[in-house]
């Protein structure tokens, strides 16, 4: 395969809205993808940075804080901590997690800011805003609900949940303040706007080279092109959120659009002043040889693949913008629609109180959304964790290393003759190593992990077929072969499925007797092969099975939920 054309590669996941838990729409879309997309760079041996923070202003931060009685902060804070924790124990591991809440981020985003007004890319103007003399306050989108003018349910102020489309809210019929019931009237407000019209004449036909993207991340940029970009609003009147660094604009905030994205930059500038480096971050933003690449939902589409590269584009200094922003799909829960509101949804910290991480990142990555909406059942995910990692891949090892440990003393057996079979057996390892390789390349993360588990299916039958409980009494440097070649899967398995199954693989590592943590010299190679006489002993079961009614639990806590 050829060597990549780049230096190193830059990985940002969305910045989680700090307002509430992680759940699994999150995590499929968004967060199990990046982590195993980072995991296998580093098994590459690539250089890499992970980075990601809790995105901490914005309506719906303030709207919930409001609603709970306690102050943003307070509640940015606590939910930043809590996330942080469930992220680490789901495996998923940054080089950085920020918050947007931070003074470096302040600092970042207004100097971003600064830089494009300065150079008089940005235009002022006005808009109308919902205000309430009542209370003296503007009401932003979320702020305020109504009548969706296009199909007549209730909307909010920025979308229609019925319908889909996205909104103004003075589009908005009978608007009302969601928090308050304050009467409310428009009225103008002066603004700042990136006017992303005239950037369209060299965004277009940069998507235009990217065609490679996904199908759904090119479509989407299209529609946008077809009715033509206007300008943006990048201010907004709210008191939480990075202050507009202009005089005579008090009360005014950039737009939380505007600034969250620059968190990716925040947090890379966080992260090297930890290395004691603080200018090491333009290596990873202003290098050419860097490649750059957001991981995030459909939802976000336009602003990672539209909006920040125009800003990144029109900054003074030389940005680099994505290579590629492989977004995914939703997932939907048990058929139906994952709603917060309603608290539809699997909340991670829940989860890991009943499941070991490694499960359900198998269960997400065999069922990524990536080319349209999956579903995540309860059922499934019992019948995958039981029969594809318990009965297959753990099965698998135990079996290999147990025979190992008792028949050839714990340590791998001579290699002795190969026959046909062994020889297509330690050939197919490598064959799938380097399909699992392409495949990953290509964003293809799902089908990468289905090749590992076809893999897994492979080994299991060259185990029975070989019977080494039989030709232990009859032939034993049979035995010893076919054992030979059982412990390299093992090997192969602990390198490749680390990206998918972090913790067991650890386990398996450990057992198999190297030394540190599982880097890149776990991916499998002709020269890497378990050496003869290697020791090796037998992990703890690495997959219990899970009982049914952990399960029957969860699914009647969803049914008690369902509307319908
Ligand atoms: N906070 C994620 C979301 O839509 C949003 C992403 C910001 S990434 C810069 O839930
Ligand atoms: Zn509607």
């Amino acid at each position: 395969m050829n060597a990549p054309a780049f230096q190193r590669t830059l990985v940002t996941a969305a910045l989680p809205y700090a307002n509430g838990p992680i759940h699994l729409g999150h995590l499929a879309g968004v967060y199990v993808p990046a982590d195993i997309y980072v995991r296998f760079l580093r098994l590459m041996g690539e250089e890499v940075l992970f980075i990601c923070g809790s995105d901490e202003h914005g309506v719906p931060i303030t709207l919930t804080a409001e609603r709970e009685g306690i102050d943003p902060k307070t509640l940015v804070d606590r939910n930043y901590e809590g996330i942080r924790q469930s992220f680490a124990q789901l495996g998923v591991k940054f080089d950085n997690y920020s918050q947007t809440s931070r003074d470096i981020h302040r600092r970042t985003s207004q100097e971003f800011f600064l830089d494009l007004h300065r150079q008089g890319v940005l235009r002022q103007g006005s808009s109308l805003q919902y205000f309430s003399e009542e209370t003296g306050r503007f009401y932003p989108d979320r702020y305020v609900e109504g009548t969706c003018p296009n199909c007549q349910n209730p909307a909010r102020g920025d979308q229609c949940e019925s319908c889909g489309s996205q909104i103004e809210a003075e589009e908005l019929i009978d608007p009302h303040s969601v928090t308050d019931n304050a009467p409310i009237v428009l009225k103008e407000s002066r603004h700042w706007f990136l006017p992303m019209g005239d950037l369209q004449e060299w965004l277009q036909p940069w998507i235009e080279s990217k065609t490679e993207w996904r199908d759904n991340v090119l479509n989407y940029c299209r529609g946008w092109f077809d009715v033509g970009l206007g300008d943006r609003a990048v201010t907004r009147d709210l008191h939480w959120g990075v202050p507009v660094p202009l005089e005579g604009h008090e009360g005014k905030v950039l737009y939380v659009w505007f600034e969250a994205p620059i968190g990716y930059i925040s947090s890379t500038r966080e992260w090297a002043e930890a290395q004691g480096d603080p200018e090491l971050w333009r290596r990873w933003w202003q290098d050419p040889s860097t490649r750059l690449l957001h991981f995030i939902g459909k939802d976000n589409i336009v602003f990672h693949a539209l909006l920040f590269p125009a800003m990144l584009h029109a900054h003074s200094e030389s940005y680099i913008v994505p290579d590629n922003v492989p977004a995914n799909e939703f997932l939907n829960l048990e058929g139906q629609k994952l709603s917060t509101s309603r608290g539809y949804a699997v909340w991670l910290p829940d989860y890991l109180d009943h499941f070991p991480p490694d499960s359900l990142r198998y269960c997400l990555a065999r069922n990524l959304p990536e080319a349209r909406d999956t579903n995540f059942a309860w059922d499934e995910f019992q019948a995958r964790h039981n029969h594809e990692l318990a009965d297959i891949l753990g099965n698998f090892i135990n079996r290999s290393l147990t025979f190992t440990e008792k028949y050839f003393e714990g340590r791998v057996p001579p290699r002795g003759r190969l026959l046909d079979q062994d020889q297509a057996a330690l050939d197919g390892i490598l064959e799938a190593a380097q399909k699992v390789e392409e495949q990953m390349r290509g964003f293809q993360i799902r089908g990468a992990t289905e090749t590992l588990l076809l893999l897994s299916k492979r080994a299991n039958r060259y185990f029975d077929e070989a019977q080494p409980w039989a030709t232990r009494k009859t032939d034993m440097d049979r035995c010893g072969t076919s054992l030979y070649v059982c412990c390299q899967y093992v090997r192969a398995f602990a390198g490749m499925w680390s990206m998918v199954l972090p913790f067991a693989m650890q386990q398996l590592w450990t057992a198999l007797g190297v030394e540190g943590e599982l880097g890149h010299e776990g991916w499998p190679r002709t020269d890497r092969w378990l050496e003869e006489g290697h020791p090796v002993s037998r992990p703890p079961i690495l997959f219990s099975k899970l009982d049914d009614e952990l399960i029957e639990a969860e699914k009647s806590r969803l049914v008690d939920l369902d509307p319908s």
